[in-house]
């Protein structure tokens, strides 16, 4: 049985989820509108990979005896400026993530809950991925500049991007 320090900050964690899924979201529209095709698909399915975080642990807290809230998100906003800069705001958020996550794993050792914390290092493991994709994007985009060739290139690889840092790196 989760107490109910834990439960809640898990809550505030279900909401960030969904919260960073709808961010991710407005960033595709955004993208899409702006004619970047690739970076719109990449945006798309970041999207539903934070849907998927916010669902593990919406089923996480009902079995252990919690009641996982569905509650209100803040709107995103809807105009990112450059794709560059908008590049940077998911770097920041992931961070911002990642801080998050450690807090709530902090809660799960003062509660001695130690079921709880062997399950959360999945999502520890899963923002230093986050965040090492996100850097390895914006070293690539500082190559690029604003050259427009460049863009395009990155644009329709991008998605080649997120599909290779997750297959790990290359075997020796
Ligand atoms: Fe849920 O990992 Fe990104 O935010």
């Amino acid at each position: 049985m989760l107490s109910k320090k834990l439960e809640k900050a898990l809550n505030n964690q279900i909401q960030i989820e969904a919260e960073s899924s709808q961010v991710y979201l407005s960033m595709a529209s955004w993208a899409e509108n702006q004619g970047l095709e690739g970076i719109a698909g990449f945006m798309y399915a970041h999207s539903d990979e934070e849907r998927m975080h916010m669902l593990k642990l919406v089923k996480y807290v009902n079995e252990r005896g919690g009641h996982a809230l569905i509650s209100d998100l803040k709107a995103p906003k809807t105009d990112f400026g450059t794709f560059q800069k908008m590049f940077q705001e998911l770097y920041d958020h992931e961070v911002f993530v990642s801080q998050s996550i450690n807090d709530l794993v902090h809660v799960t050792l003062e509660e001695k809950d130690y079921a709880t914390h062997n399950f959360l290092q999945w999502y520890v493991a899963e923002q230093i991925e986050e965040e090492a994709l996100a850097r390895t994007i914006l070293d690539k985009i500082n190559l690029i500049g604003n050259d427009k060739g460049g863009l395009y290139l990155f644009d329709r690889d991008v998605q080649q991007i997120t599909a290779d840092s997750a297959a790990g790196p290359a075997p020796m």
